[in-house]
């Protein structure tokens, strides 16, 4: 049988990683290639990202595949949303792209609300309000370094970016274009009305390019620093959450994904936009998804308090991993303290430990004593928000939801997992862990041919990867 290689990209807010995968015509096996931490760089008041590291851990990851002398039939690359890099008219990046914990849009939606409504912004995008939307990123930059504005010729979210410098060519991909809260989600494309109204220059946006197409081919430059030939470039659903979405074996409208990485997305997929009162009060999102889909969905903040946790207790000189701070977790002495993960206090805590602590003395729990203490409040805080965000989801979409496909790279965490189906009393099938790589490998197959479209892909994946109940 014919095999068919393709490389697949997921950078998240964590780590990034290459997938090498290899199709058969009836199963998808995906091997890692290489895998590399992604740490943001505080530089004077401002948090960015490490593009130029990441470009060059991307180089890195094609370096080392070029070694296995096969033919690769395409790259594909997700990373997670709404951040950007800004180019002048020479193509020059005119800043490191800035990351969306940045403090700089705290308050911003105040006073985005004196020039526009709130709510004429959510009718026609249909997008949950964070302050880091590129919106409201793009509204800051506009008053506080304008001249950035001024400069800037083209506006490229991270995926395209790193695209953009493999090929030359310049597109906003659709899925982590719509996460910007700047496209009308039934058009499908730049909500220009809303653009004009925040005096953004609209010229910065480019041709919305939709999932699954070429769109490009490795530059010269890229090929000789390689050793990789003139593979094409797909666009696949660029958004990491529209390819784990994709790569997720959803099989019926009774059944939701939970994608737990450092964010948890909880949501279904829906044919159209949903945009009504409910959605407007349970701040749920219509992000762009691939073959056309909807993602209905809402952001809560995830295992981002873990890894800080982790963090946190590492530069205290205690060395606990992922499994051991779930281990103490599900074995701590006082099991009900809790904290609501979506308090502003956990977006960008100095000491995560610390601020569980103060949330719990603050919240009249009293002082959560140890590791297995403050790791069971963030963890019971977490799974009651899956809880409170599917009953909400079932009033959005007046139908019951019974399964919950759990999928990335915190399912490995059990003592979750478990908590997850005890506390929500909906059966929780788990797997693939890397959802984001196999959605981004289905798309690029479809996108060559090889797969009809997503209903097969995700047949392949739930036939074939190892799912557990
Ligand atoms: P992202 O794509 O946002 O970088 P991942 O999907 O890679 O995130 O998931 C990372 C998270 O998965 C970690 O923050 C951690 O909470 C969890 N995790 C990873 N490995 C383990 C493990 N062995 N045991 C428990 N949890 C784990
Ligand atoms: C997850 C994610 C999420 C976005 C956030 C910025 O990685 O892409 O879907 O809201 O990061």
């Amino acid at each position: 049988k014919d095999i068919v290689y393709n490389l697949a990209f997921d950078f998240g807010a964590s780590s990034g990683r290459l997938m090498l995968s290899k199709f058969d015509g009836e199963k998808i096996d995906v091997e890692e290639v290489y895998r590399f931490p992604n740490e943001p760089v505080k530089l004077g008041q401002s948090l960015y990202w490490d593009f130029l590291r990441l470009f060059h851990e991307l180089k890195n990851g094609l370096k080392i595949a070029s070694k296995r002398k096969i033919k690769i039939s395409g790259i594909g690359i997700d990373t997670w949303g709404v951040d950007y890099g800004l180019l002048d008219k020479n193509d020059e990046l005119i800043s490191n792209p800035i990351h969306y914990r940045d403090q700089r849009t705290n308050g911003i939606m105040k006073k985005v609300e004196k020039v526009l409504p709130l709510e004429e912004i959510y009718n026609i995008t249909g997008i949950q309000f964070m302050e880091f939307n590129t919106i409201f990123q793009l509204y800051c930059d506009l008053m506080r370094r304008p001249e950035l504005l001024d400069n800037a010729k083209t506006l490229l979210f991270i995926p395209d970016l790193l695209n953009f410098y493999l090929t030359n060519d310049k597109y906003n991909e659709y899925t982590v274009a719509s996460t910007s809260q700047m496209l009308d989600a039934e058009k499908r494309d730049w909500a220009i009305d809303l653009i004009k109204k925040l005096n953004i220059p609209e010229s910065i946006f480019q041709k919305i390019l939709m999932p699954g197409k070429i769109i490009g081919y490795l530059s010269k430059e890229i090929q000789e620093e390689t050793g990789l030939s003139d593979i094409p470039v797909i666009s696949v659903g660029s958004h990491d959450t529209a390819s784990a979405v994709a790569g997720t074996p959803i099989e019926n409208g009774s059944s939701a994904y939970l994608i737990c990485g450092t964010w948890s997305l909880l949501g279904v997929e829906s044919e159209s936009p949903i945009i009504n009162e409910n959605t407007k009060k349970y701040n749920f999102t219509n992000e762009g998804g691939v073959e056309g889909f909807i993602r209905l969905l809402k952001n809560i903040n995830g295992l981002w308090i873990i890894q800080q946790l982790k963090q946190s207790w590492n530069s205290n000189g205690i060395k606990i991993g992922f499994p051991g701070i779930s281990q103490m977790a599900s074995k701590a002495e006082h099991e009900e303290f809790i904290i609501n993960p979506d308090d502003k206090l956990f977006i960008a805590p100095d000491d995560m430990a610390e601020a569980i602590k103060q949330y719990c003395v603050e919240t009249g729990q009293g002082l959560p004593q140890d590791i297995g203490d403050i790791a069971r409040a963030a963890y019971n805080g977490i799974v009651e928000q899956y809880k409170n965000c599917l009953n909400n989801l079932e009033d959005i979409i007046g139908r019951k939801i019974d399964t919950i496909h759990m999928v990335g790279g915190g399912i490995q965490d059990k003592f979750l997992c478990e908590l997850t189906a005890d506390v929500t009393g909906r059966k929780v099938i788990t797997g693939p862990v890397e959802a984001s790589i196999y959605g981004n490998v289905i798309v690029q197959l479809m996108a060559l041919g090889y797969i009809k479209d997503l209903k097969e892909g995700r047949k392949i994946i739930k036939n074939y990867s190892e799912l557990r109940k």
